[in-house]
């Protein structure tokens, strides 16, 4: 009688195993039950029929072994694991593998070494899942992936990383089946790979005086000396690190801008000569590689022969991005480079200093590769473009037969938030959750069948101007290029949003295991404030795009409370809230409500907000939420002209001051009212002018304030538009953004 609740509990455990596939990351393209199960208990042997190297062979037993069940038992048969490369008769690529679990063992058959590793990813997935019950379903798995470049990027300049820890990153591509690694070496903050011929870009130019620290806006630096690079030897060690896990480095050398580092190592390569500094704030910078100067091609067609002997990848990245033609503009050299060879402008200059480093490239053998302004003043003609802002670049270049790789701001920016900016570390900005990452579709829309195959693939970018630990590497890249892989692995057809989420649930606790810091933003619950149907009061919505409990506690309780129904405030209150599934504890939201006599009254407004900064409505202003200087899209609201705010605060009241908060942030085009001015009234139709008030324009959130000594019911604020940013500021000419949040009335 005793043993019955058990038995019951076994078979169903069984059944539950028979009937579901195992949870693999990136989605394969087949996979079949057969019949039966394998036994895991026993140890195992990994052999080949043919010879492979001893490498694959090895580092696959240390790696399973790792695995195994832990209370092992002592066998006579071993369970095999055979590695083998196959004749095909038809054509296949080189990562095809096929899988296969049977109750004498585990076969894995490919036509290439690359095959075989690919497979013994979803080998060690397959075994990670057989561990605790000690067997496997029998399946056969088939796969091969969509896309050939799979990448994660890493910007090493902006701050340094260790070997180990980029041995680490590789592992985690190699994890998911990627396949390229984009290693951002030299920038404007420094230069990070040691050159024999000029040992001064690595003495001088990998260190920087401080670093800008906080938010960009804030244009803060510390003094604390700052640097690293990687020797000649420790590069071509990661080199082979990663070519053991068939993933391909492909280094980036930035030119002609990004390039303040080697200008400060050696200033007669600028059009100035300087002096120039390693720079310790981010951003782009006028002072770029001179294109008249015969010399810089030297020295960068040297430093290039040092990276190609030192990385074999066929693609060799020039960078190109964002270089402010600026110095070329007024350098004499340039401008008879120019008038020489016929140039009609500064781009066609750029594209000129870009085909000529094309032709030193392509004579070694090698292609490059570029950011998409390389298409700007004409393409060479065999680059790749990677195209980050937006698809535009990316299109263009595959109409012209050019190879392409997809990195869009949009989807593949990692270094952009994963979940709300407000319970988010300190982000360049941006909004990239890992569903949207899962949602991206590579080929544009735009492209004609034929022009697909230009389409390489895509990368995942993490820059690291506001990342500063490993962990925080990791937070950022996982697990959104998990989502990633699957998107450049799986067929478009076989992806399922849901089904990824589920899998990625269950792959979560083994990258713990791995101690690696995957962001849990999944789980993070929305703290979403609306009108409360009593006026003054305000009710709170809390959801999560993951499936988990819901709970919340308040500020001075050490109590957490499952959430049922919405919230109803009326008073003061830190919320905290966060989900709870299978023991995984999501991260803690927070949001200070603050009610003032404005709060949760009605509101109407001369002008709706901008399209683009509206996300909550005219109840942002009395919503409880003093939005801060993170820039958070449902705190804020923005206009490109002035507005009239209107608050009605349902009964007459003694009333001492009125204000309003505004920011300043002039980089993003941010700029405040010009004025504010404030009125009152008692009817809502006659309104008295009181005044206006101006604030001195420190950068940040400022706040706009009236003294009042009175009975009103309702109050008025008429925030004057700045009008256009004035010269000498980013965006000079164009009307400026104007950001308000939280009407305050006391
Ligand atoms: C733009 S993406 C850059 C980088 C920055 C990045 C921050 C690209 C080619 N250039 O220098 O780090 O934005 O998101």
């Amino acid at each position: 009688m005793r043993s019955l609740p058990v038995l019951l509990l076994l078979s169903i455990n069984v059944s539950a195993q028979q009937r579901g596939l195992p949870s693999i990351i990136p989605e394969p393209v087949e996979m079949r039950l057969t019949e039966g199960t394998c036994s895991l208990v026993c140890p195992w042997t990994v052999e080949s029929r043919e010879p492979l190297p001893a490498s694959l062979s090895g580092s696959l037993y240390a790696e399973i072994d790792a695995l195994h069940p832990d209370d092992r038992i002592r066998c006579e048969v071993p369970v095999r694991i055979s590695l083998n490369l196959i004749q095909p008769d038809t054509v296949l690529p080189d990562e095809w593998h096929q899988v296969s679990v049977t109750p004498d063992g585990i076969t894995i058959n490919a036509i290439a070494e690359e095959g075989i590793y690919r497979g013994s990813r979803t080998l060690i997935q397959l075994l990670e899942q057989g561990r605790a019950s000690g067997t496997l379903p029998c399946l056969t798995i088939t796969d091969w992936p969509r896309f050939p470049w799979r990448g994660m990027h890493l910007d090493a300049c902006r701050h340094f990383w260790s070997v180990e820890f980029t041995k680490k990153y590789i592992d985690l591509l190699a994890r998911y089946k990627m396949n390229s690694f984009h290693w951002h070496l030299t920038e404007d903050q420094g230069w990070r790979i040691e050159i024999k011929k000029y040992p001064k870009l690595t003495e001088v130019g990998a260190w920087r005086s401080g670093s800008q620290i906080g938010p960009y806006s804030r244009r803060e630096y510390d003094s604390i000396p700052y640097g690293g690079f990687y020797t000649q030897d420790e590069i071509r060690d990661v080199v082979a690190y990663a070519k053991a896990r068939h993933i391909t480095v492909v280094p980036e050398i930035e030119m002609p801008g990004h390039a303040m580092a080697a200008l400060a190592a050696y200033p007669q390569l600028g059009c100035t000569g300087g002096p120039y500094e390693v720079q310790r704030g981010w951003g782009v910078f006028d002072d770029v590689f001179c294109a008249g100067n015969d010399s810089v091609f030297t020295v960068l067609e040297d430093v290039l022969t040092e990276v190609m002997d030192l990385f074999p990848s066929e693609m060799i990245h020039i960078g190109g991005d964002e270089c402010p033609k600026e110095r070329w503009k007024t350098c004499a050299k340039c401008q008879a480079r120019m008038k020489t060879n016929g140039l009609k402008d500064e781009h066609e200059l750029q594209s000129y200093f870009i085909q000529r480093i094309e032709k030193f490239v392509n004579n070694k053998g090698r292609t490059i590769i570029g950011w998409d302004e390389i298409l700007e003043g004409g393409l060479a003609p065999n680059a790749a473009v990677m195209s980050w802002r937006g698809t535009e670049g990316g299109i263009a270049a595959a109409k012209e037969k050019h190879n392409v790789v997809m990195s869009p701001g949009s989807h593949c920016y990692f270094d952009h938030y994963q979940g709300d900016p407000a319970n988010e570390p300190l982000a360049i900005g941006g909004y990239t959750t890992v569903q949207k990452v899962y949602s991206y579709e590579p080929i544009p829309a735009e492209l004609k069948p034929e022009e697909h195959k230009y389409i390489l693939g895509a990368q995942g970018n993490v820059w690291t101007e506001y990342i500063l630990t490993p962990e925080h590497v990791e937070y950022m890249a996982v697990p959104r290029m998990l989502a990633l892989a699957e998107v450049l692995w799986t067929p478009k057809k076989k992806r399922d949003e849901k089904d990824f989420i589920r899998r990625l649930e269950s792959d979560l606790p083994k990258l713990e295991a791995m101690k690696v810091n995957a962001s849990k933003s999944l789980y993070q619950v929305s703290i979403l404030p609306r009108r409360g149907k009593v006026a003054g009061t305000i009710e709170v919505q809390l959801s999560t795009s993951a499936s988990g409990i819901i709970a919340h506690q308040e500020e001075g309780s050490p109590d957490w409370f499952g959430y049922t129904v919405p919230l109803v405030l009326d008073s003061d209150t830190r919320l905290r809230a966060r989900s709870e599934k299978d023991g995984i504890v999501g991260p803690v939201s927070e949001r200070q409500f603050m009610f003032n006599s404005a709060t949760a009254q009605q509101i109407t407004l001369s002008v709706q907000p901008n399209e683009r900064y509206n996300d909550g409505g005219a109840f942002t202003l009395v919503d409880g939420i003093t939005a801060g200087e993170k820039r958070v899209n449902t705190e804020w609201l923005g206009w490109r002209e002035g507005v009239t705010i209107t608050v009605d605060l349902g009964s007459e009241q003694d009333v001492r001051t009125i204000g309003i908060g505004a920011l300043n942030e002039p980089h993003s085009w941010i700029h405040l009212p010009e004025q504010v001015e404030f009125s009152t009234s008692r009817d809502g139709k006659t309104f008295v002018q009181l005044g206006s008030h101006k604030v001195d324009p420190g950068v940040g959130r400022r706040a706009f304030k009236f003294d009042v000594a009175g009975r009103t019911r309702y109050v008025r604020l008429t925030a004057k538009h700045p009008g256009k940013i004035p010269e000498g500021l980013p965006g000079a000419g164009n009307a400026a953004w104007m950001f308000l949040d939280e009407v305050e009335v006391r």
